[in-house]
C-alpha cells in the first residue's frame, strides 16, 4: 500500500524512534491525551516514561494491575502494592501503571477502544522520545479446535473473512492497512514457552471481529440469526483459512503499530473451544488460572531481555 512506502517525516526510521505519521502533530504548542488524563504541558512525558522498553496492554483493567504487580515482582522490585498507582487515575477510561522499563495499560474491549487508547499511546512514546519499544497484547480469545487453556502467538490477525487487513472508513474513504505481525518477535516468544514449558503454545492466524456474540458466530446472544450447522460451517471455513483463536482487537492492533515501527505481538489464552460450545463456564480459579498464562510467558520474555534469567 501506499502507506506502507514510508516517508521518514522527523528521521524517525532507524532511530528506534516511533515513526508518527501525523504533519499536523509538530503544528501543536500542547497535545492533550484526553483518555490518559495527561498532557504535554502539564505532565513532563520524558521524565515519567523515556525509559519504557515493553509496554504490555490488555483488555482489563484489573487484569492489568495484576500483571504490573506480578512483572514488579519479577523484575526484583518488590511486591509491596502501594508502589504501583494508576497513572491514568485521572480518568476511568484506561488505567496505566510502571514498573521500571515495563508500561502496562488497559484497552478496553474492542476495536474502537483500543484504537482510541492506541493513538494516545504512540503519542505518549513519541513525546517522551522512547526507542526500540517492544508491545504486546496479552488477553483472552475463543479458540477454533483447541484445548481451552492453549496459549496462540498470533501471526496474523486476519478479519471476518479470513483476509489479513483491517479496514478502516476515513473521511468517507475506506482505508485498508495489512495485519501482519513481527515475525522475529513470534519466533523468540515461542522459544520462551517452550523454555517455561507450563502449558500448551502454538502459533497460528487470530480472527479478529467486531462483537463478541454475532460477529463471532455464536448462537447464545439476544439476536441470532443463522442456524447451528451455519455457524459451524463458518469456524470449520475459519480453521481451513489458519484461524485458531478468536478475539476483538487484534487487527487494529497490529495494523497500528506495523505504521508506526512498533514490534508487536498479540498473545492470548483460550477460554473455551468454539467447536464444542459458546457459553464460557469454567470455574473461576480456572478462568483465574489461564489468564495468567499470557503474563508468565511475557514476564519470562522481558526478563530474558533484561538478562534476568
Ligand atoms: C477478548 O475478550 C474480550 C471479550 O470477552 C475481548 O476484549 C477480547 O478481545
Ligand atoms: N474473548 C473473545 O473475544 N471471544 C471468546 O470466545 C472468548 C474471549
Amino acid at each position: 500500500s501506499s502507506e506502507a512506502a514510508v516517508t521518514d517525516i522527523n528521521g524517525q526510521l532507524g532511530s528506534g524512534l516511533v515513526h508518527i505519521r501525523n504533519p499536523h502533530l509538530d503544528l501543536m504548542s500542547e497535545d492533550i491525551l484526553y483518555h490518559f488524563g495527561l498532557g504535554t504541558k502539564t505532565h513532563d512525558l520524558p521524565a515519567m516514561f523515556s525509559d519504557v522498553k515493553f509496554v504490555c496492554v490488555g483488555g482489563s483493567a484489573n487484569r492489568m494491575k495484576a500483571f504490573a504487580l506480578f512483572i514488579h515482582k519479577e523484575l526484583g522490585y518488590g511486591s509491596d502494592q502501594n508502589n504501583i498507582a494508576d497513572i491514568c487515575a485521572g480518568t476511568d477510561r484506561y488505567c496505566m501503571f510502571k514498573a521500571g522499563p515495563v508500561l502496562a495499560i488497559s484497552h478496553g474491549m474492542g476495536i474502537p477502544s483500543i484504537s482510541i487508547m492506541l493513538h494516545e499511546l504512540i503519542k505518549l512514546l513519541h513525546h517522551a522520545n522512547c526507542r526500540d519499544v517492544v508491545i504486546i497484547r496479552i488477553g483472552t480469545s475463543g479458540g477454533i479446535g483447541m484445548r481451552p487453556g492453549t496459549v496462540i502467538i498470533t501471526d496474523t490477525a486476519v478479519d471476518a473473512f479470513f483476509r489479513p487487513q483491517f479496514e478502516l472508513t476515513v473521511l468517507d474513504k475506506v482505508v485498508i492497512r495489512s495485519t501482519e505481525l513481527d515475525k522475529e518477535l513470534i519466533q523468540e516468544l515461542l522459544l520462551c514457552s517452550q523454555e517455561i514449558s507450563q502449558f500448551n503454545t502454538i502459533v497460528g492466524h487470530t480472527m479478529c471481529t467486531y462483537d463478541f456474540y454475532e460477529g463471532q458466530g455464536r448462537l447464545d446472544g439476544a439476536l441470532c440469526s443463522f442456524s447451528s450447522q451455519d455457524k459451524f460451517d463458518y469456524l470449520m471455513r475459519a480453521c481451513s483459512a489458519g484461524v485458531r483463536n478468536i478475539e476483538m482487537e487484534s487487527s487494529v492492533f497490529a495494523a497500528m503499530c506495523r505504521l508506526c515501527g512498533l514490534k508487536a505481538a498479540v498473545v492470548c489464552v483460550t477460554l473455551l473451544d468454539r467447536l464444542q460450545g459458546d457459553q464460557i463456564n469454567i470455574p473461576h480459579d480456572v478462568l483465574a488460572d489461564y489468564q495468567l498464562r499470557p503474563q508468565i510467558l511475557i514476564a519470562a520474555f522481558i526478563k530474558k531481555h533484561l538478562g534476568l534469567n
